[in-house]
């Protein structure tokens, strides 16, 4: 077996078949497709909030427990128009522990600075270092939940408060986790989502903005709309970011397997806790306290261990020989901006040494709701 897998075939070949890749998009039967398919066809109303985007938006608004929500045409969109409506302008402190979506806009408008912090153990932002990097023009938090597991709200939000600033969450990988029982998309002023075909929960491309409140979304659904209300005059220079109807009713009939879904997701993540907890390796970090805290309901999108060593190499190395097996992990998130020059001039709040060893030492293993136990022993063994 380990000889066959050189180099990564194209999707859909029968090679492709016998690899086992970080994640596979949750597809509907093309069945269950045609009906509402055929709907949108008979309505010859494809886009611009059409039925098929209201009615998702209304599930979604129950499923995800929160008081507003307006999809979008991905993650990315959905973080732009959030802080484009929460932050005028100044520094915005955030982390680099994540993917570039998060930070484009702030280092790429210059009406924003970023500032970037340090993580803690728990890869997310560290409220302490946020609180060291305030200064008189720092005007807003944005805070990653790094893989599903939800950021210390309550120490954010009292430095928030404290200082008058706004935060906001990407949530983009937390589709459908609660915190004692409450959606993670009430924390914050306002948190996105994404929907993207990699996630737990896809419109093959998609996302969303919400709220604990109801309307309180008004200025993020004139922006997803170039700014305006059709027949009113233009209130804010805004973008095209709306969900089209294909994506929306693709969303609709996904939501119905999701459960099953995340339940194989959990099984799967259950199975590599024992199995290479049993293992008792050196250096071999799993998210053990996490995903057995009692207070947290996750939705299993991402497995993430930590290889412990002095630098990547042996993290590259696991990397590497599970490859040879025809098993794609993935190093989310290894790319450290300060290695692009188009980083260079960035403000950082010193050399954020936690962030450069997780980007060292992380390793995503595959988790999806196709897995089997058997591929379960194939990446453990
Ligand atoms: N904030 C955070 C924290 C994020 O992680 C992201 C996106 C965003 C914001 C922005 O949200 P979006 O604008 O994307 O909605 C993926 C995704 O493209 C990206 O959405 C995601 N984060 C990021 C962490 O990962 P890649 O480069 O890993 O995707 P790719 O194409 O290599 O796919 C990984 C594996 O998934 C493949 O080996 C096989 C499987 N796959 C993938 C696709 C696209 C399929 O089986 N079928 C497919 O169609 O970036």
């Amino acid at each position: 077996m380990t000889n066959s897998f050189t180099t990564i075939p194209e999707p859909g070949s029968p090679e492709w078949e016998q690899w086992l890749t970080v994640t596979s998009p949750l597809l509907p039967e093309l069945e269950e497709l045609l009906p509402l398919l055929q709907d949108m066809l008979s309505r010859r109303w494809v886009t611009n909030q059409g039925p098929f985007v209201r009615q998702l938006e209304e599930e979604l608004r129950t499923r995800l427990d929160v008081g507003s929500l307006a999809l979008v045409t991905n993650g990315t969109s959905a973080l732009e128009l959030a802080i484009r409506s929460c932050v005028e302008e100044g520094e915005v402190i955030c982390t680099s522990f994540s993917f570039p979506a998060t930070w484009n806009l702030l280092v790429d408008n210059p009406r924003y600075q970023p500032v970037f912090v340090d993580i803690g153990e728990d890869f997310n932002i560290d409220p302490a270092q946020v609180e060291a990097a305030i200064t008189p023009q720092t005007r807003a938090v944005l805070a990653v939940h790094a893989y599903g597991y939800p950021c210390n709200h309550e120490a954010l939000k009292r430095i928030c408060d404290a200082h008058g600033l706004a935060l906001l969450y990407d949530a983009a990988h937390c589709f459908g986790v609660r915190v004692r029982g409450r959606g993670i998309g009430r924390w914050g002023r306002l948190s996105t989502f994404s929907f993207h075909a990699t996630k737990v929960f896809n419109t093959l491309e998609g996302g969303c903005v919400t709220a604990a409140e109801p309307g309180v979304l008004e200025e993020v659904e004139l922006r997803r709309n170039f700014g305006f209300r059709p027949g009113e005059p233009q209130k804010y220079f805004g973008q095209n970011a709306k969900m089209d109807e294909f994506r929306a009713l693709f969303g609709l009939v996904t939501l119905r397997h999701l459960d099953h879904a995340v339940k194989v997701r959990a099984e799967i993540s259950a199975t590599y806790l024992e199995r290479l907890g049993a293992l008792q390796l050196d250096g071999l970090v799993l998210p053990t306290d996490r995903l057995l805290s009692p207070d947290i309901q996750h939705n299993h999108a991402y497995f993430p261990i930590r290889l412990e060593s002095r630098g990547e190499e042996i993290r590259d190395r696991v990397f590497e020989e599970l490859r040879g097996r025809g098993i794609l992990a993935r190093r989310y998130f290894s790319n450290l901006f300060s290695s692009s020059p188009l980083y260079a001039d960035l403000q950082t709040s010193g050399s954020l040494p936690r962030t450069r060893k997780a980007t060292q030492e992380i390793l995503c293993l595959p988790i999806h709701h196709q897995m089997t136990q058997g591929d379960c022993d194939r990446v453990v063994s």
